[in-house]
């Protein structure tokens, strides 16, 4: 039986290819694992059946036979341990690899998040001009560390891992601000993300979900 996912019935981002679902659709895409996918309204999401699956209420859930999962690198780490190619096999590449995965989740994605928010949420507020800034600040300082670090290589940790694939998902929440473009490594790198057959197959599938929608207002 194929693991099913959930994802947005319509998701904000317009296709964008943006919202969490995404990395999930990759990872599996990665690893030539066939899924489902059940689309959930914003309402769906907060009643008591999805919030079973998310006790957050929010998309992506992942279910297989018994095992439900919500959180996007909890469900990334799982498909990764049970197939291969999205972690080394040698145990000290692997934990570093999932260690990758740490740093895209917990160090990077928040001032990531946090300024995507600000942007959309707060550009009315009196704080706006003022915070905007402080927000940017953060996000160059993870930026330049990552930068530095990734250098030369084509991925984190020798070989495409799933702390790639995290870390350019949240990467790609930058295209908005300009920010990553200041960045020509790392700009590279997204690319190089986006170049690959499983993202595209990944993109391609939550794009046709938002254009039928589209057909269907
Ligand atoms: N930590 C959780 C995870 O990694 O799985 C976070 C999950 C999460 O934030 N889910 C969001 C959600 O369900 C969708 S991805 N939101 C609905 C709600 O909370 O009611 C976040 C997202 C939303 C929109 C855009 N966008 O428009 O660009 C990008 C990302």
């Amino acid at each position: 039986m194929r693991p099913t996912i959930t994802a947005f019935e319509i998701s904000p981002d317009r296709g964008q290819g943006l919202a969490r679902d995404m990395r999930v659709r990759w990872a599996l895409e990665e690893v030539g694992q066939p899924y489902e996918v059940r689309l959930l309204s914003f309402a769906d999401m907060k009643e008591p059946a999805h919030r079973a699956l998310h006790p957050f209420g929010q998309i992506p859930t992942f279910e297989d036979g018994d095992l439900a999962l919500f959180e996007s690198g909890a469900i990334t780490l799982h498909i990764a341990e049970r197939h291969t190619g999205l972690l080394p096999t040698d145990a000290q590449a692997r934990a570093r690899a999932i260690g990758w995965m740490f740093a895209a989740l917990n160090t990077v994605e928040p001032p990531v998040v946090e300024l995507s928010l600000a942007t959309i949420l707060e550009r009315d507020k009196p704080w706006f001009a003022e915070r905007q800034p402080v927000l940017e600040a953060r996000v160059r300082t993870v930026l330049e560390a990552l930068s530095n670090r990734l250098g030369a290589a084509d991925w984190l940790e020798g070989e495409f891992c799933a702390g790639d694939l995290l870390m350019v998902t949240v990467l790609r929440r930058l295209y908005r601000s300009g920010l990553l473009q200041a960045y020509p490594k790392l700009a590279a790198y997204v690319g190089r993300g986006e170049a690959r057959p499983a993202y595209q197959r990944a993109f391609a599938a939550q794009l046709a979900i938002f254009e039928r929608s589209k057909r269907r207002d």
